[in-house]
């Protein structure tokens, strides 16, 4: 009975909203928002999120999920956009006419976010951004942002292959690699690529064979690798802009009859570490993973929550990340991992 009058007051206010047309915002969210079941204390989130292309992307969206709840005071309205960037602008849109408290954007590519965010602006909607950046001239378009330093990923993963070469004695040999790359455009994508390439620059016996996009996806991974073994029969180091590339390019490299990891022929460097990197580790298949946590729901929340108080923000804020290689104890690790 209740549930049911509720669905038609719900009706209601959708086509009161409809009617007023889309202009029209509520009163910061307190009341009448079509997103808000009723419940005109909560505060309302519209999250764009980029896709579900990976593991860590799965691992984000269950952080927002469980994080952004009725029970924490959160109406949250996701959005999965596909990887597309026209999808993820319609959802901040859509989040503006409901007349949502926040805004947070994981931004699929780092340019091209002005015109929507300064809608958001003007309807006075505070937008956070999340896991990736976005490179707009005028900062104060958002409040701030949080996630993974990815240059100084790009360079740890680098500086890794010169410790581990150095081990292997194999330091000042010719070594051919091919780079897997995310998203063209991607902050993940152009920070990973630019901080290897920092460390590339400083070996001389370091040959970049091609790089090429695999969108962050394990299918498009494996197409890549298939077309880099074709191509390159003397590939000793792939570098995997995050895991799921990493696991396509293992698929690959087995399908073609080479091995890879500690014994094999090939080197795989991967950004993400999620557990199936720790699986792919201790089964041998893959060296190292350069951490990048996903678990960035309880840190908006409290950046919401600082600016609920009018507290102050840091613009920039990095996260802690690790490394994770196969002369380590994995096992132990991955029962401490939360994703
Ligand atoms: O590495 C990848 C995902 O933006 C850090 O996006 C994120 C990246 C992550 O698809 O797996």
């Amino acid at each position: 009975m209740k549930k049911r009058l509720l669905s038609i007051m719900l009706v209601a206010a959708m086509v009161g909203v409809m009617v007023m047309g889309c202009s029209q915002k509520a009163d910061n969210g307190d009341s009448g928002d079509a997103s808000d079941s009723g419940d005109s204390d909560l505060i309302t989130v519209g999250y764009a999120q980029v896709g579900a292309e990976s593991d860590w992307r799965t691992a984000n969206t269950e952080s927002f999920k469980s994080t952004f709840t009725k029970e924490n005071g959160y109406e949250l309205i996701f959005d999965d956009a596909q990887q597309k960037q026209e999808n993820q602008i319609k959802a901040i849109r859509s989040f503006i006419q409901q007349g949502v408290d926040y805004i947070v954007v994981a931004p699929v590519v780092e340019t091209g976010w002005e015109t929507v965010l300064e809608e958001a602006k003007a309807e006075g909607i505070p937008v956070i951004l999340s896991d990736r950046q976005m490179d707009v001239s005028d900062e104060s378009l958002y409040e701030c942002w949080v996630g993974g330093n990815f240059i100084k990923e790009g360079e740890d993963g680098g500086h890794w292959l010169e410790d581990y070469l150095k081990e292997k004695g194999m330091d000042g040999e010719e070594i051919n690699m091919v780079t897997l790359q995310g998203t063209i455009g991607a902050s993940a994508q152009v920070g990973r690529t630019e901080g290897f390439a920092n460390v590339l620059a400083e070996n001389d016996n370091w040959n970049m064979l091609e790089l090429q996009t695999g969108e962050f996806t394990q299918a498009k991974g494996q197409e890549v690798m298939e077309s880099f073994l074709k191509k390159y029969d003397d590939i000793d180091v792939v570098i995997a802009e995050n895991d799921n590339m990493a696991f396509g390019a293992i698929d690959a490299i087995k399908a073609a009859g080479k091995t890879c990891g500690p014994d094999g022929d090939i080197t795989i460097i991967s950004f993400d570490a999620v557990k199936a990197a720790f699986d792919a580790m201790i089964a041998g298949d893959l060296n190292c993973a350069v951490e990048c946590n996903p678990l960035h729901g309880p840190r908006v929340a409290e950046i919401i929550q600082k600016l609920e108080a009018g507290e102050e923000v840091d613009k920039i804020q990095y996260v802690d990340e690790e490394l994770f290689d196969t002369s380590m104890d994995l096992e132990e690790i991955v029962k401490t991992r939360a994703y």
